[in-house]
């Protein structure tokens, strides 16, 4: 369970950093898991080497992760005790976003929904490395979660320009085991290595990451749904379903998964 000054926090900055939500040993199996995913040949439209989509749809072996009770705890802080796990559900593998919001597709394709007074989507990123000089977590501009988006909204440049002090770029200094959670809005990328290439990187340190998308339980879950259901790249959605036995554990959770 979060403090309020955590949430507080979430809601100035719009992200926040909770430690050792994950035990070594959890790390080390997801670390595995991930690791024997990626190596088995890609089966499903959609992924690529560096990505592997709906995966609690696909992957028993990842179920217990969306019911952990510390994941669980902090989730029903922030989005209140009736929140929704949305479907899109993702692990990377040695991939690196560059600056965008979560809301720029959406806000592209006309949607505003995301700067309703209650909306409130997060990211919950399980990077399965340390934060440090290879890179392999987050990079975020504190903040920005409450400022137009640079990329599809021409009056912001002017609104960011008379923002004080000058917004900066802060990395999450994230360990392994460690939960971040993440306000669709802010402005995020992946963090880079800073003194090696993304190919040397040594195997141990290669980044892995689950993102997992949740919401207060709001009728923007069905704007979202229904904006990605639009989507080309999430045919997925199509006649989505979970199996049965996610389905039932998460019933026997009170967790919503839609
Ligand atoms: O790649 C990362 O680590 C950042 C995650 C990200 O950009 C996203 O989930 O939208």
């Amino acid at each position: 369970m979060l403090t309020e000054h955590q949430i507080e926090q979430f809601y100035k900055d719009g992200f926040l950093l909770i430690p050792s939500v994950w035990t070594k040993e959890q790390i080390v199996e997801l670390r595995h898991t991930l690791i024997n995913l990626f190596a088995s040949e890609i089966q499903f439209k959609g992924d690529t080497p560096q990505l592997r989509i709906d995966i609690f749809a696909r992957y028993k072996q990842l179920h217990w992760l969306i019911v952990h009770p510390p994941l669980v705890a902090a989730l029903k802080s922030l989005l209140g005790n009736d929140f929704v796990y949305l479907p899109e559900m993702a692990a990377h593998k040695s991939f690196y976003s560059s600056w965008h919001k979560d809301t720029t597709s959406q806000e592209a394709a006309g949607n505003i929904f995301q700067w309703q007074p209650n909306y409130l989507m997060v990211e919950a990123a399980i990077y399965l490395q340390d934060n440090d000089e290879y890179g392999g977590g987050l990079d975020v501009i504190p903040g920005s979660h409450l400022y137009p988006d640079l990329r599809t909204n021409p009056a912001a440049p002017e609104f960011w320009q008379k923002i004080t002090p000058t917004p900066s770029t802060y990395s999450v200094p994230s360990k392994a085991g460690d939960l971040v959670l993440f306000d669709f809005r802010i402005d995020h990328k992946a963090t880079l290595p800073t003194n090696s290439s993304i190919e040397e990187i040594p195997e141990e340190k290669r980044k892995l990451a689950i993102f997992l998308a949740c919401s207060a339980n709001n009728e923007h879950v069905v704007n979202y749904k229904q904006f990605i259901s639009s989507r080309s790249d999430y045919h997925y959605l199509k006649d989505h379903q979970y199996p049965d036995d996610l389905l039932a554990l998460v019933k026997h959770h009170n967790l919503l998964l839609i």
